[in-house]
């Protein structure tokens, strides 16, 4: 499912090859809106179970979708609204999915961790490292039966921990396969800071895979757009895999209602749990020795104001906030105009389908 291409959108970005600012704002606009619609109702209790929302990664998904076009796989993670989206994916469809409507894209049988767009060749997956595996799959049968296409993996950074994605960047050099993985490096796996898990560097080590490599920051989604582009081409004419590592910052900590980021905005309140359970910890009949103890809860304090100290204050680091500086006022407002209306009229509509089902909300709040 497409978005109607009244504004020649979903079928017109493949085609071009020089960055058009414009046309990336509009698409991370709509990545934003889909989102906050889909926080919003997750917080109002239409989501079942959690949402990863991709806020922050726009600049990523823009500049890599951008190259894309129809044959072209994707193979997504956790966080897959964005790169659907992106593509052209009906947001709509999408978000009836995440709210578990028999309407969804997916007939509300995947949830947001299993979109999947089979005309768009996309497919998301909570097993993480696995959208490494899925592009190989899909990079092999592109290569003999539409050469000239390639695939996209969308990874976290600690994904690229996982045994599965080594073997996909293994499998990928030595057969030259078409495909992309795209890094999308947050610094945190969860509450795992990535760097205390991480060996080396993770530019050296797909390089060491014989995988081409290019680096770029997220919040640029020009800078995004050229490293992909450049990758994305010399896959299509079947010159091997290649690796775009990419910054992101977002805000939003792993998923909705993330303790660590209700704790930021509301300290007061929302530190009670934690405290408490200090509290028993240190306490407690099983606490272990008083040195342990100490080490324990300075550790537990340390983590949490460093992801604090990640999570907040990244404004700057908005990738729209950059998009929007590089294209005309009036044309901003145009595009925030109209991907508002199109946006809000589709979540009021998918909320108006799955009223009956608006039971999941965390305490109780029905916004
Ligand atoms: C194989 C597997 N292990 C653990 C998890 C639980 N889990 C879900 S998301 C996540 C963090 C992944 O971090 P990263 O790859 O950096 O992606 P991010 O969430 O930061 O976007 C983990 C550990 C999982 N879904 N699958
Ligand atoms: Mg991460």
């Amino acid at each position: 499912m497409t978005v109607p291409v009244s504004d020649g959108y979903a079928c017109s970005m493949a085609k071009r090859q020089a960055f058009d600012p414009v046309q990336a704002y509009r698409t991370m606009m709509r990545i934003r809106l889909v989102e906050e619609a889909l926080v919003k109702a997750w917080a109002a209790g239409y989501v079942p179970g959690e949402y990863h929302s991709g806020i922050g990664e726009e600049g990523i998904n823009a500049g890599v979708v951008m190259h894309l076009s129809d044959e072209d796989a994707m193979a997504l993670d956790h966080r897959g609204t964005g790169p659907l989206i992106a593509r052209g994916a009906d947001p709509l469809a999408l978000m009836l999915e995440v709210m578990g409507s028999e309407e969804g894209m997916n007939a509300g049988r995947a949830g947001h961790m299993h979109l999947m767009d089979p005309e768009l060749h996309a497919a998301a997956d909570g097993i993480v490292g696995s959208s490494g595996p899925l592009a190989v799959g899909h990079a092999i049968a592109l290569q003999r039966l539409h050469p000239g296409r390639v695939a996209i993996a969308f990874h976290g950074e600690a994904a690229a921990n996982q045994g599965m994605m080594m073997e996909a960047y293994n499998l990928a050099a030595a057969w030259k396969l078409p495909v992309v993985f795209v890094c999308k490096d947050n610094r945190w796996s969860i509450t795992t800071a990535s760097a205390d898990v991480t060996g080396g560097n993770l530019v050296a080590r797909a390089a060491s895979f014989g995988l081409a490599t290019a680096e770029a920051r997220g919040e640029r989604v020009d800078e995004v757009y050229a490293a992909a582009g450049k990758l994305i081409k010399r896959a299509r004419k079947g010159r091997g895999p290649g690796f775009l590592f990419v910054t992101c910052h977002r805000p939003g900590g792993h998923f909705e209602g993330d303790p660590i980021v209700r704790i930021t905005k509301d300290p007061i309140t929302q530190s009670a749990d934690l405290v408490r359970e200090l509290r028993t910890g240190v306490q407690g009949r099983e606490r272990g020795a008083t040195r342990d103890t100490i080490r324990g809860v300075s550790e537990i304090v340390a983590r949490s104001s460093r992801a604090m100290r990640d999570w907040t204050g990244v404004a700057r680091k908005d990738p729209l906030r950059r998009a929007r500086k590089a294209i005309p006022e009036p044309t901003a407002r145009y595009i925030e105009g109209t991907e508002s209306e199109a946006i809000g009229r589709a979540a009021a509509t998918a909320r108006r389908k799955t009223g009956s089902r608006s039971a999941f909300a965390p305490d109780g709040d029905r916004t």
